[in-house]
């Protein structure tokens, strides 16, 4: 057919609309962006080797449409259809992540793309979190809560239309696709009326502000839109000029000269109005702004270096003390692509430089790629951590809950559960990144 339209074409679709959707919503959003292409473009200008190597990895074109977005769900029914819906945009679960650990009541995943191509077209995720009714404690209003979620729909009926029209054709036409774009992007929509009386949501907020925030509303609103940044200290310290107020230290690791998997700060969650059933007026604190920098990717021996130098490092009273602490505590961890890529702690793409394109032939299988580095051959790039991190998350929900639910550690970890109200197994981001790096040494000859 010849009007038909790829999952790479309705997914950035998707995130446009999404993202004009939430600066409407949300104006510091677009205050946020305008600050971060800012910023970008300065890094860019100061930093032409930098701005090189993004153009040379594929990375610098998709800089401006990168973003992630974050959502909570109630029930497994709620779970599964998005499932199907993110598949249509070429976004599938990666990941399991724990947060009951921390004292948040979720446990979530990350839809997003997982090929190269799609990955460098547009790397759309969201961060998808479900909620343990399981964990509230009170027995009446675990059963409240599921039935007040029982009865909501978060869907339009014609998005589940479309849904089994995709899943039965296999692709849509132009038109349905746009249509499809609009009606999915409703599910994600702020609604300023909640579902309940005032007396329900109080309750329920008071078992934990999260679980107010998913149950009590029609609709599973986007909380949060995350641009990409290429020097998140200066957005850090820029935020109070553009009128925006930082949490107080950025999450993950500390600034390095070969950046690692994923630094993060958000701006407080903003108080709005909303009207409960009975028509009586209030406020609800969910959407807030974010932004990341991402790094290379690590091994699991690499992130398991990570893991431990970060549970030792303790968090700081401000940002400032925090990272200089940091800094100390990773200095255990190499800062230089070659000891990265030497000690296995990282994963690089392998690319043949033109004349290493002519001397290919003498290449084979299982040689070891750093003589050809050496000589000009073959030049090896970092590549990009396309996930998220459970501690990082934790910190990033506490900082918008106050200080409410620290301390408060709940329940195992439950990935069974999990995948069995998503109705398949998450990739495992190892392996997803495994696969990138094998592909690339393959292309090479290298494999
Ligand atoms: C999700 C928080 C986690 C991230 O970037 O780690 C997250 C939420 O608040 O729903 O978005
Ligand atoms: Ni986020």
């Amino acid at each position: 057919m010849a009007n038909t339209i790829t999952a790479d074409d309705i997914r950035e679709h998707f995130s446009q609309a999404m993202s004009a959707m939430y600066q409407q919503e949300v104006p510091q959003y677009g205050t946020l962006l305008e600050l971060v292409a800012d910023v970008n473009l300065a890094v860019l200008e100061n930093n032409p080797l930098l701005h090189e190597q993004l153009v040379n990895a594929d990375e610098l074109a998709r800089l401006n449409v990168e973003r992630h977005g974050a959502i909570r769900v109630g029930t497994e029914q709620e779970l599964s259809t998005l499932r199907r819906m993110f598949a249509i945009m070429g976004m599938y679960p990666v990941s399991y992540y724990d947060l009951s650990q921390a004292g948040v009541p979720v446990h979530s995943t990350a839809f997003r793309p997982i090929d190269d191509a799609a990955l460098c077209r547009n790397p759309f995720r969201v961060f998808t979190s479900l909620l343990r009714l399981e964990l509230i404690e009170s027995e009446t209003l675990r059963e409240k809560a599921r039935q007040i979620l029982a009865r909501r729909t978060i869907f339009t009926p014609r998005c589940l239309e479309l849904i089994d029209l995709y899943e039965r054709e296999g692709e849509f036409t132009d038109a349905q696709a746009r249509e499809f774009v609009q009606e999915a992007l409703e599910t994600f929509r702020w609604h300023r009326h909640a579902t309940v009386d005032r007396e329900t949501y109080q309750a329920l907020h008071r078992e934990h502000r999260l679980i107010a925030d998913v149950v009590c509303f029609p609709g599973c609103h986007i909380n949060h839109l995350t641009p990409r940044t290429l020097d998140i200290d200066q957005v850090q310290a820029l935020m109070p000029k553009y009128g925006i107020e930082p949490k107080v230290v950025i999450e993950g690791p500390p600034r390095r000269e070969v950046p690692i998997l994923l630094r993060q700060t958000s701006f407080k969650a903003l108080e709005e109005p909303v009207r409960f059933a009975g028509e009586e007026q209030g406020t609800h604190t969910a959407r807030f702004g974010e932004i990341e920098q991402r790094g290379v990717a690590l091994t699991r021996k690499g992130r398991e270096l990570y893991d431990r130098l970060l549970a030792g490092a303790g968090t700081g009273k401000d940002n400032l003390t925090h990272q200089l602490h940091l800094q100390e505590v990773f200095k255990a961890f190499p800062d230089s692509e070659m000891f990265l890529r030497r000690q296995g702690l990282a994963w690089f793409r392998y690319r043949l430089t033109p004349a290493g394109e002519a001397h290919r032939h003498a290449f084979r299988p299982g040689d070891d790629p750093q003589p050809l580095i050496e000589r000009g051959w073959v030049v090896a790039q970092p590549i990009i951590y396309e996930d998220f991190l459970p501690v990082s998350a934790a910190g990033i929900f506490q900082s918008n809950l106050g200080n409410e639910t620290q301390g408060r550690s709940h329940g195992n970890a439950s990935r069974e559960a999990f995948e069995s109200a998503l109705g398949c197994p998450v990739y495992d981001e190892f392996t997803l990144y495994e696969e990138a790096e094998n592909r690339s040494k393959r292309r090479c000859g290298l494999l």
